[in-house]
């Protein structure tokens, strides 16, 4: 509906400092090593991958000497801020060319950019986080500092979002009524505060066992107007269970099964309204059994983004 036809770019981008585990930047790399694209390209997609975020994540080191560590109550807010407002330029041009982007982190500190460029370019579009946190923490909330879980309050303008170097380029373009959440299970409590004064839709964990995925999703896609109405669907691989996504570094127990999560994706592709994906916090240097935990959810990454653009369903 929202797509003139079946155009995708792959937006692989290292980025791991909205956190502080190292390995975070190698999830890209991976999805690609198992054939992503050439998957995709099997469900009748004409698919690029747009590469140049990678050498201004090598450089992160040299934006962070000016600006980074702690500041304000951020961990190294320069390079957030400097790779987020790139890479919503480059995805702006993915939109404007009618294709739709898939950007693959990296953590989810990306989706102040991805955010960004969907709500500029479709201000209709209803944002559905899929996703363990809710990551709305503002920088006076943070109790890790780490801007992973602070993109949706950025896009809210939330109180304590409006500091450098964010405030000279993101905009509020995000209406509280326009994300749903599903999955939720950790929350801090600057973040419960502000979920329950602002009245966003939540779908915890405790909904999904209550009512089943099935149920939930329905509810939070009418709440958010598909099909009529856009749709971006940021995947955080943490809102899976540990058992079935290992390899993140901030796993929650008690978590989405292998079905609920690809059921969101393909349900989400069916409604024809997917305008934009994010797939984030695939870390493959964690995990107990290292490399083995890696192959699982580098593999199920893989497979959630083939769902939500269509494989599976006849
Ligand atoms: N993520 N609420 C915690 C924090 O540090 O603010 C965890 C955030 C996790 C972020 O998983 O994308
Ligand atoms: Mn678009
Ligand atoms: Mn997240
Ligand atoms: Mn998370």
């Amino acid at each position: 509906r929202f797509l003139p036809s079946q155009a995708t770019t792959l937006v692989p981008v290292p980025f791991d400092r909205g956190q502080r585990r190292k390995g975070v930047a190698l999830g890209p790399q991976r999805l690609l090593d198992e054939g992503l694209a050439e998957q995709i390209k099997e469900l009748g997609w004409d698919v690029d991958v747009k590469e140049e975020m990678k050498t201004m994540c090598d450089g992160v080191e040299d934006i962070d000497a000016k600006g980074g560590g702690d500041v304000d109550g951020m961990r190294n807010p320069s390079s957030v801020s400097s790779i987020n407002e790139h890479l919503s330029t480059l995805l702006q041009q993915v939109h404007s060319s009618s294709r739709l982007p898939v950007t693959i982190g990296g953590d989810h500190s990306l989706a102040v950019a991805t955010l960004t460029a969907t709500l500029t370019h479709h201000p209709e579009a209803g944002i559905l986080w899929i996703d363990a946190h809710a990551d709305i923490n503002s920088p006076s909330t943070t109790p890790s500092g780490n801007l992973h879980g602070c993109p949706v309050a950025f896009l809210l303008g939330l109180e304590g979002t409006n500091v450098p170097p964010f405030n000279g380029w993101v905009k509020p373009l995000l209406k509280p009524e326009r994300i749903a959440y599903i999955g939720l299970r950790d929350l801090d409590s600057g973040e419960r505060k502000v979920l329950k004064q602002l009245g966003i839709k939540c779908y915890t964990m405790h909904h999904v066992d209550r009512y089943g995925i099935g149920h939930v999703l329905e509810e939070a896609l009418s709440y958010l107007g598909a099909p009529e109405k856009p749709i971006h669907l940021s995947f955080d691989v943490d809102a899976l269970d540990p058992s079935v996504a290992p390899s993140t570094g901030t796993p929650v127990r008690g978590g989405l099964t292998f079905r609920e999560g690809h059921y969101i994706c393909e349900r989400v592709w069916e409604t024809g309204s997917l305008v934009a994906m994010d797939l984030v916090e695939v870390n493959p240097d964690l995990g107990a059994k290292r490399e083995e935990d890696a192959k699982a959810t580098v593999a199920v990454g893989c497979s959630l983004i083939r769902s939500a653009l269509g494989e599976v369903l006849l």
